[in-house]
């Protein structure tokens, strides 16, 4: 597969770059052309008339693996803000781990997400992986934009296991957010459409439900860095897409890494004849 040159764009400031290692997120406000966001809307638009064509609902939640469905898509992975903003977070070498397209329908209620990190969904090596989200539309509480836990990132994966032992794909002890929530230690991640949100994979995070008569649709792309390597869970499926660099064929190991994986290691496709 052909690679693509490294970025020597700086488009973060030093403090936004401390800022994302302190609170484990950042907005970048209105990064998106006119022109491009409108590409992506028509593109948006174009999956929900395939897919209502095809008798599919109306009340859309989350389309995995969108970019590969319209090269809109993949062209804004390779955004070169984006792409220049998470070099300066996790480094050269960036890998396209999965991507969902988001889209909470203008249905009241819909889209509600329970506190939770992405991490333990998708134990790597490191915590060298992020999620960036392209808003389609204005964000806010009302229409079921993000909220996060500023430095709840430094704590680690927490727990999202139920007493059962079942993957319950939300923290399981309220600790891990309550306090934080009476505190006031919340933050909701308001911007407008054309901005993109970051966050860590470990920062604890939750998502109002849509309660307006607009849709609010985000492209979440997760983005590992090339030497942190899934060791299993959900979507584990390897993308081969760099995004950026190359595979630097190594994996680092961050001290304490060890999980609790979310599913077993199983080889879903089966087992096929290969040659070494
Ligand atoms: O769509 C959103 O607001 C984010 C949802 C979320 O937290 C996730 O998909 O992990």
């Amino acid at each position: 597969m052909a690679t693509v040159s490294v970025t020597q764009n700086r488009v973060l400031s030093d403090d936004q770059i401390a800022f994302y290692h302190r609170h484990g997120y950042l907005i970048l406000e209105n990064v998106l052309s006119a022109a491009e966001l409108q590409e992506l809307r028509t593109a948006t638009e174009g999956l929900r008339e395939e897919r209502a064509r095809r008798g599919g609902a109306d009340n859309i939640v989350a389309i995995m693996d969108f970019a590969l469905l319209d090269e809109a898509f993949m062209r804004a992975a390779h955004h070169p803000h984006m792409l220049a903003a998470v070099t300066q977070l996790i480094g050269e070498h960036l890998r396209l781990q999965h991507c969902k397209l988001n889209w909470k329908p203008p249905t009241k209620g819909t889209g509600e997400v329970d506190w939770h990190q992405d991490f333990p969904f998708l134990p790597h090596t490191n915590y060298d992986l992020l999620a960036c989200m392209i808003l389609l539309d204005d964000s806010v509480p009302e229409n079921g934009c993000m909220r996060v836990i500023p430095g709840s990132h430094l704590r680690g994966p927490v727990d999202h296991f139920a007493n059962d032992g079942k993957f319950a794909r939300r923290c399981t002890d309220p600790a891990d957010y309550a306090d934080d929530l009476a505190r006031g230690n919340v933050v909701d991640l308001v911007a407008p459409a054309g901005s993109i949100t970051i966050h860590h994979c470990c920062i604890v995070h939750a998502s109002y439900p849509n309660n307006s008569d607009t849709p609010r649709r985000g492209l979440i792309y997760q983005i590992a860095a090339g030497d942190s390597i899934q060791l299993g869970g959900h979507l584990y499926k390897v993308w081969p897409i760099w995004l950026q660099g190359k595979d630097p064929l190594r994996a680092r190991m961050e001290n304490g890494t060890v999980h609790r994986l979310s599913r077993p290691l199983t080889n879903a496709g089966g087992l096929e004849p290969s040659e070494s």
